[in-house]
């Protein structure tokens, strides 16, 4: 009778251990990989580039601000890429209302649907909420991209358009018209970016791309359907929660996940 207790009790043990490593493993035992596209992709919202086919799908669905949303009500899943000059991204979304309310792009553009790709050129982690440490780049619906810069001389926020970083098209599907595919390519800018170019020098570039480099990365869906402030946000990485609160990735690039671009 002994023997079966003990025997049970492991099992329960080991039954218990191991839900809790997958639990961890969702970000720390499935790291993030990019491969090299081959030829080109074309970014204009359809997925028929055969590069596509050599990426597999990774899962936007953790979530990170209000309640979790019903599949129709939003459920995306995204695949990356990569080439010398940028990184590709194909996201599948689906949302069951496209909301924007505000029609200037850098006012209050979390509050409409948005994506937010987060990047860390160096994956040092750290913050980056004022300064170009790392970027969060929130493309609109109009596909443009802003960001919060440095401080304004008199210390007010400064949201920025980089529209430079960032080539976005999306369009609805012919089968699933709630879903969108929508497709960007990314110019990737280390932290020496500057928005002012000093007379006689060049503007700042983006840095080559190579197999083997590791970013900091995460992607993030803000889905408003006709409230005043945004009803979810949903990313592809689990973050701790600080004090109740996992809505962290425009302040620190420490909740980031690490990709690393392969062959
Ligand atoms: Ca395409
Ligand atoms: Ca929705
Ligand atoms: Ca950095
Ligand atoms: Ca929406």
């Amino acid at each position: 009778m002994n023997r079966v207790f003990n025997f049970l009790s492991i099992l329960i043990i080991s039954i218990t251990s191991n839900a809790h490593a997958l639990d961890k493993g969702d970000i720390e035992k499935r790291p993030l990989t990019a491969k090299q596209v081959i030829g080109d992709i074309r970014i204009n919202g359809l997925a028929d580039d055969t590069s596509w086919q050599r990426a597999t799908w990774q899962p936007i669905d953790k979530l990170i601000l209000g309640d979790m949303p019903s599949k129709a009500d939003f459920s995306g899943r995204f695949k990356v890429m990569w080439d010398a000059q940028q990184l590709y991204l194909l996201v599948e979304i689906t949302d069951d209302i496209l909301f924007d309310q505000h029609a200037d792009p850098r006012h209050l553009y979390w509050d409409d649907d948005c994506l937010e790709i987060f990047i860390d050129e160096d994956a040092s982690g750290g913050n980056h909420q004022f300064n170009y440490n790392a970027f969060a780049y929130h493309v609109a619906l109009d596909n443009q991209s802003v960001d919060i810069g440095e401080k304004n001389a008199d210390g007010s926020d400064n949201f920025v358009l980089l529209n430079d970083h960032i080539t976005s098209s999306w369009r609805r599907s012919e089968t699933s018209p709630n879903k969108v595919i929508w497709e960007m390519s990314v110019r990737v800018y280390n932290d020496s970016f500057s928005l002012d170019t000093p007379l006689g020098e060049k503007p700042s570039q983006p840095v080559s791309l190579f197999a083997g480099k590791v970013l900091g990365f995460m992607l993030a869906y803000c889905d408003n359907d006709g409230s005043k402030e945004r009803e979810h946000f949903i990313g592809s990485v689990d973050i701790e929660a600080v004090n109740g609160n996992k809505n962290l990735g425009y302040i620190t690039a420490d909740v980031f996940q690490k990709l690393t671009l392969v062959n």
